[in-house]
Parts: structure tokens; C-alpha cells; sequence
């Protein structure tokens, strides 16, 4: 525990993150500053209301240079190697995260899950079954609701969906069930290389009970003591004890190993990443101890069609479908998106995509664009980065805004078109997050 030890500590970030350890550590009674590089953070006036305003620094993070600090919470939005921080750590302050102080005090299971891409949708499915199996089981972390902010005495499983960016400054996580999705190329402005990335990513695994990882992507491999617990996903056929899919002449079947789970038509999720999505929820939800195969599961199953902004149907106008994937906010998402849902004899995919790169290298998309898009049509930052992968069998269109393209698309798009807004990149070259970005693709598109 924290408490009664001489450690001089910072918050370091008032954002959400932030805010949660501030509220968190002063219910707890332990002093600490708070530190954020920007003038006006958004968690500054609440924060006020647990520490004193002596001891809030906003502007600059330099600042922690003079305060003694040994022990700092860095919220996920600071890269550790800022300079300041990094100055800090080779004098041996401990850099810690919410995720740590989390760890330190959580009190009943708890479900770490992390991975490139659907983390969020993964981290709400695992909740959702867990309810439905008649447990208290409450969902957070890089979901939204800060980690810290879920304890609550009676809960049975905490789900976390976690960041690299918080697995970075975690030291001993100790999950009950860890699970890493997938690894592709992300945030690659804050990591040397795809390996440091990937590092990240497999501190979920570390001291877990029990893990779950994704027999087609090796990066997900764990390295774990003889006699945890581990259970693979895959969207081919499953080997013994291991969930993947069977085609029947009826049709193809959610499985573990022989036996037959769920006929994909009993699937609201759609498309084969959904799938492998599901597969891995439910191998989640066994090592927890669950039935896979209860009334309750099944009518989840039935229902759960996903998040917003992820591969979201907005509407179908004569004959065209406009899908909202705004979350796609890498090149790993967005080649899922195209893969599920796009067809290489309809060729029938209209692609929107462009924005804030974060240094990613775009060629993945070259042969999928290739083989299963008509036209792509590129916006924001790095729409040139993403124009230069692209071959010359697929018509590329250039505008500034996403208004200008939704109107050109509804000229060109045809009867049986798929137009989907799934832009590889970040949107906050443009738009204050995600959401308002599909929220603005929703709107252009209803107005239609
Ligand atoms: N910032 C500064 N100076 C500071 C502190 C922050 O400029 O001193 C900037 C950061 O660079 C960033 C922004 O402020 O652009 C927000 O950073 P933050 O660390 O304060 O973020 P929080 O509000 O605490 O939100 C974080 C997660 N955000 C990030 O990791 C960037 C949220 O995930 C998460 O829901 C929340 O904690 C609760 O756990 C968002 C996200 O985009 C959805 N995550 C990334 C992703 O999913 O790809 C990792
Ligand atoms: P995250 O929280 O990791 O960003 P989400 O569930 O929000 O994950 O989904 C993010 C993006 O990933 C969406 O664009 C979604 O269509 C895509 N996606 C969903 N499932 C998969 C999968 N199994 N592999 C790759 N991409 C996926």
C-alpha cells in the first residue's frame, strides 16, 4: 500500500486519467502535486476541489524539476520519453499510471484486455456476458471510464481495456485473465518500431492467472509459467480446447474445438473480425468459469450488434450502404473493415479515409484497396501519405472536407455500392475526437 511511506508524488496530466488519481489518492489521504503542460487542462477546475491550489502546475511540466519528486502518475496522453520525464526517470523517480494504483487496491478479479484493435468492443462484450451470467461485472479504462473510477465494493470482475500507453507505465499488473487481441502498427509517433510497440502490448500478460491469445497473429504469443491457463482464437478451424470456426453445409459455426457453439446466423456482430471478436469474449469468459452455452450468452450474442462508429450502418440509400467506421483510426482496423465487409468479384467498396497518420506506414492497404475498392476518396493531414501506396487500377479523389466528399459520393456511388468511412488515421488533425468525426459522417450522410 501507499500509505505511511515518505514518497513525494505528482499527478502528472489533468485530464481524465488524471482527475481519477487525484480524486482517487486524496480519498485516500495521500498529499501529492499536479502537474500538466497545458495552461487550462480540462480536469483543473474539478481538481481543485481535492488538492490545493499551491499545489496545482499548469503550463509546463519543468516545473516538476524543482518539487522533489520520487513518484509520479503519468497519464497515457504524455509520452515517457518527454524530456522532462525523462530527465526525472534517470534520477530514479518511479513512473507509475493509474492501471498501477489500480493494481495496488483492486479488490475482486479483474480482466485485462489490450490489442491494436477491438479492445473497446472486446472489454464491452466480456462485461455484457458476464451480466448476463449473473455477476457484477463493470467495464473501464481506455473504454472511457477511468480505471480507478470503477472500484466499488461487491463488484465480481472488473473488465479493463487497456492501452500500450498504460501498460507501459505498469509494473506488476497480475490479471486474473489477460487477453492481447492483435498486434498491428499504431501510435507509431510515440514507438521506435512495431517490436517496442508490441513490447507494450505484452506487458498484459505479466504474473496473469490466466491468458488468451490469438492463434493468427504471433505477436499476441504469450510466454507464461507451465500451468497457466491458456486458450487461442481463430477464425479457421479450431484444435482441441481451442475456439475458431467450422463450415457446415449449413453454414459456418462459432466452435470450440468439435463442438458446435453458435451458428453465425445467432451472430448480431457481422463480419469475420466480429467473429473473431466473439470467439475470443467467449474463451474469456470459460476461464472465468462461465457456461458458454447458457440462455443468457446466447440472447447477448443475439443482440450485441456492436458499438457506435465502429463498421456502423448508417442508412442504405437507393441501393447504397454508408457505413460509419470512424473508429478505424489505423491501418490494422481499416483492413479489417475492408476484409469483412468487401467482396474482390463485386469490387463494390467506395473508401473515405485520411487524417492524422501518427507515422504510420500505409502500404498494407495497397493490394486489399487494389483487389476490393472502386474509389478511395482522401481527406486531412495525410491523405498525399496514403494517395502514394495507391495503384492506378483504383481512382483516387482528393478534397479538404468530409462535406465535400460525401457530396461527390452520392453522385458516383451505385446501386449496391458499400461506402465506407473507415480512415486508417486519427482524426484530431480536424476533429476533437472519433466520435465527433462520425458523428459528422452520420449527419452528411442522413441529410442526403
Ligand atoms: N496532454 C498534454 N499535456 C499534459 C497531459 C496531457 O498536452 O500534461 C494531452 C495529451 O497529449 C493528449 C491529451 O492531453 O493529447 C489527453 O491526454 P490524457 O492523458 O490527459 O488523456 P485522458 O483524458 O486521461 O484520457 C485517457 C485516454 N487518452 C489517451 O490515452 C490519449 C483515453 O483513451 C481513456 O479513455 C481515458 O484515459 C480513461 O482511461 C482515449 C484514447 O484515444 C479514448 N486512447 C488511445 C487509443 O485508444 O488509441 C490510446
Ligand atoms: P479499439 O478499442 O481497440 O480501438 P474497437 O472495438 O473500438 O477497438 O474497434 C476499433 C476498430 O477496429 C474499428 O474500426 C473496428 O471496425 C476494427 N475492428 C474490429 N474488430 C477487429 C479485429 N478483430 N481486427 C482488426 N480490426 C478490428
Amino acid at each position: 500500500s501507499l500509505i505511511g511511506s515518505d514518497r513525494v508524488r505528482a499527478v502528472v496530466g489533468l485530464g481524465a486519467t488524471g482527475l481519477s488519481c487525484v480524486r482517487f489518492l486524496a480519498s485516500k489521504g495521500i498529499e501529492f502535486y499536479v502537474v500538466d503542460s497545458r495552461e487550462n487542462p480540462p480536469g483543473l477546475e474539478q481538481a481543485k476541489g481535492f488538492c490545493s491550489e499551491d499545489r496545482i502546475f499548469t503550463g509546463d511540466l519543468a516545473v516538476l524539476e524543482t518539487l522533489g519528486v520520487t513518484e509520479l502518475f503519468v497519464s497515457p496522453g504524455i509520452a515517457l520519453r518527454t524530456p522532462v520525464l525523462e530527465r526525472l526517470a534517470a534520477r530514479g523517480v518511479t513512473m507509475r499510471g493509474d492501471i498501477d494504483l489500480f493494481c495496488d487496491y483492486v479488490d475482486a478479479p479483474f480482466v485485462a484486455i489490450t490489442g491494436s484493435n477491438a479492445k473497446s468492443t472486446v472489454t464491452t462484450l466480456v462485461a455484457m456476458l458476464l451480466q448476463a451470467c449473473g455477476k457484477d461485472a463493470k467495464a473501464g479504462g481506455n473504454l472511457g471510464l477511468p480505471a480507478l473510477d470503477l472500484l466499488s465494493p461487491n463488484t465480481d470482475f472488473y473488465v479493463l481495456e487497456l492501452s500500450s500507453f498504460q501498460l507501459e507505465t505498469t509494473h506488476a499488473l497480475q490479471a486474473d485473465l489477460a487477453c492481447l487481441l492483435n498486434v498491428s502498427e499504431d501510435h507509431m509517433d510515440r514507438y521506435k518500431d512495431l517490436y517496442e510497440y508490441q513490447r507494450a502490448k505484452q506487458k498484459v500478460y505479466r504474473g496473469c492467472k490466466a491468458a488468451v491469445c490469438n492463434k493468427q497473429d504471433i505477436l499476441t504469443a504469450p510466454l507464461l509459467a507451465e500451468g497457466v491457463p491458456v486458450r487461442a482464437f481463430t477464425t479457421k478451424s479450431p484444435d482441441l480446447k481451442e475456439y475458431g470456426m467450422l463450415k457446415d453445409s449449413d453454414g459456418a459455426w462459432l466452435c470450440r474445438g468439435v463442438e458446435r457453439l453458435y451458428h453465425t446466423s445467432q451472430i448480431a456482430l457481422k463480419g469475420s473480425h466480429n467473429h473473431a471478436n466473439v470467439l475470443a469474449a467467449l474463451a474469456m469468459i470459460e476461464l472465468l468459469g462461465m457456461d458458454v452455452k447458457s440462455a443468457g450468452v446466447e440472447k447477448v450474442l443475439l443482440e450485441f450488434g456492436g458499438l457506435p462508429h465502429r463498421c456502423e450502418t448508417v442508412q442504405t440509400l437507393n441501393g447504397v450502404t454508408y457505413i460509419n467506421d470512424s473508429k478505424g483510426t489505423n491501418v490494422g482496423a481499416t483492413l479489417a473493415a475492408l476484409q469483412g465487409l468487401g467482396s474482390a468479384s463485386a469490387k463494390n467498396i467506395v473508401l473515405i479515409a485520411g487524417g492524422e497518420g501518427k507515422g504510420a506506414d500505409f502500404s498494407a492497404l495497397t493490394k486489399p484497396v487494389s483487389d476490393l475498392v472502386r474509389i478511395v476518396y482522401l481527406f486531412g493531414k495525410d491523405a498525399d501519405r496514403i494517395a502514394d501506396v495507391l495503384t492506378s487500377d483504383t481512382e483516387v479523389r482528393r478534397f479538404d472536407t468530409l462535406d465535400q466528399i460525401v457530396a461527390s459520393v452520392a453522385e458516383d456511388a451505385r446501386d449496391g455500392d458499400i461506402v465506407l468511412f473507415s480512415p486508417a488515421c486519427a482524426s484530431l488533425d480536424m476533429y476533437k475526437n472519433y466520435e465527433v468525426r462520425g458523428q459528422h459522417f452520420a449527419d452528411l450522410v442522413s441529410a442526403l
